[in-house]
C-alpha cells in the first residue's frame, strides 16, 4: 500500500521527471496527473461534527470516501451538543489507520466524565449515550489515545482542535502535546482530567509546572480563540474577529499575530464556529457550526478543494 508521504513525493517527481523528458510532447502537462492521483487516494480534514452523525455520513457521501483508499482528518470535537455522538465515536473508532483525529475539549469533556469528573456536567450535554453504551469502555480508551496535534511533513500541514500562542514553534508545540499525550495515556489520566478545566495560568512560561503547565497546554490546543501580544489568552471572548475588532483591538485571534513562531506552518484547526469556515495564507479554519444550524465542511487536502452540507440547527453558537 502507497502511503501518503510516497504519494506527495510521486506528485512531485512525477511530473517533474515527465515534463521534461525528451520523450514526451512539448505540449503535455504534468498536471493532467493530478485527477489520476486524486482516483488513487485522497485525503479529507473535516470540521467540528460534535454528534452530528447524519450530516456526516451526507458529506462523506458528497465527497465519495472509500476508506479502502481514502483518509479522514478530524480537528476534533467529535462529540457533544449533537443527536448522535456514539454513532460518529464508533464510526471514526472503526476507520482505524484511515482516520487521523486530534482532541478538542468537547473530546476531553467526555473523558472527564468518563473518569468520574462530574463537577462540569451541563445540562445541554448529549454524552450520557456514550458514557452508557455497552461498548463505553473501548470507545472512551480508543479517545484518550487520540493525540493533540498532528503534523504530515510530507503534506505540509499541521493540525489541532483550536490554537498555539505565539511563543510556540512547530518544534516547542509537538513537545507541549507530547506531554498532555503521555500524561493522558498514563497512570496520571484520571488526576489530570480532575486539574482540567479552568482558565488559568493566561500566560506562557517554560517555567510553568504541574497542572498548571498541563492546563496552559491544553487550554492552547482545545479552546484557545484570541489572546494579546504577548499571548495572554483570552478564554471569554468567542466572537467573529470583525466584530471584536471593533471592540477590543489588543486582543486577536491567535493566528492574526504578525510575530507568531508558527507562521511558517499551514495549520488546520476548528473550534471557532462564529468564525465559519476561514482561508488565509496558512490557515484553514473548518469549523463552519455544523451543530448550531451552520454547516460540516471537509477539505480535501491534496487539491484544496472545500466541500460542504448544510446543516439543521441543534443549538445557539453561545452553548459551544
Ligand atoms: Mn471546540
Amino acid at each position: 500500500m502507497v502511503n501518503v508521504a510516497q504519494l506527495v513525493e510521486l506528485w512531485i517527481v512525477i511530473p517533474a521527471v515527465v515534463g521534461s523528458s525528451p520523450i514526451v510532447h512539448p505540449n503535455f502537462s504534468p498536471l493532467i496527473l493530478f485527477p489520476l492521483l486524486l482516483a488513487i487516494m485522497s485525503t479529507y480534514a473535516i470540521g467540528d461534527i460534535q454528534g452530528c452523525y447524519s450530516e456526516l455520513q451526507q458529506l462523506l457521501k458528497l465527497i465519495k470516501f472509500n476508506p479502502k483508499k481514502d483518509i479522514l482528518w478530524s480537528c476534533g470535537d467529535l462529540v457533544n451538543r449533537g443527536p448522535n455522538s456514539l454513532e460518529v465515536l464508533r464510526f471514526f473508532k472503526k476507520l482505524s489507520n484511515r482516520a487521523i483525529v486530534v482532541l478538542g475539549n468537547h473530546d476531553m469533556h467526555l473523558l472527564a466524565l468518563a473518569y468520574g469528573n462530574t463537577k462540569h456536567l451541563k445540562d445541554k450535554d448529549t454524552l450520557n449515550q456514550i458514557l452508557e453504551a455497552p461498548d463505553a469502555d473501548e470507545l472512551v480508551e480508543w479517545l484518550r489515545f487520540r493525540p493533540f496535534l498532528h503534523h504530515d511533513a510530507a503534506m505540509g500541514l499541521t493540525m489541532i482542535h483550536a490554537g498555539l500562542p505565539p511563543q510556540w514553534d512547530l518544534f516547542q508545540a509537538r513537545q507541549y502535546a507530547s506531554e498532555l499525550e503521555k500524561t493522558l495515556r498514563g497512570p496520571k489520566c484520571q488526576e489530570y482530567l480532575h486539574h482540567l478545566y479552568g482558565d488559568k495560568p493566561k500566560i506562557w512560561s517554560e517555567s510553568l509546572s504541574g497542572w498548571d503547565r498541563l492546563r496552559f497546554i491544553t487550554n492552547c490546543f482545545t479552546r484557545l480563540r484570541y489572546c494579546d501580544a504577548k499571548g495572554k489568552l483570552a478564554m471569554k471572548n468567542k466572537w467573529q474577529p470583525s466584530l471584536d475588532a471593533q471592540k477590543n483591538e489588543t486582543e486577536k485571534p491567535w493566528f492574526s499575530w504578525p510575530h507568531r513562531a508558527s507562521r511558517e506552518l499551514t495549520i488546520i484547526f476548528g473550534h471557532w464556529a462564529t468564525l465559519g469556515f476561514y482561508t488565509e495564507t496558512g490557515i484553514y479554519a473548518l469549523d463552519s457550526g455544523c451543530v448550531w444550524g451552520g454547516a460540516l465542511t471537509a477539505l480535501r487536502l491534496e487539491d484544496k478543494k472545500i466541500f460542504s452540507v448544510p446543516c439543521p440547527a441543534r443549538c445557539h453558537p453561545n452553548d459551544y
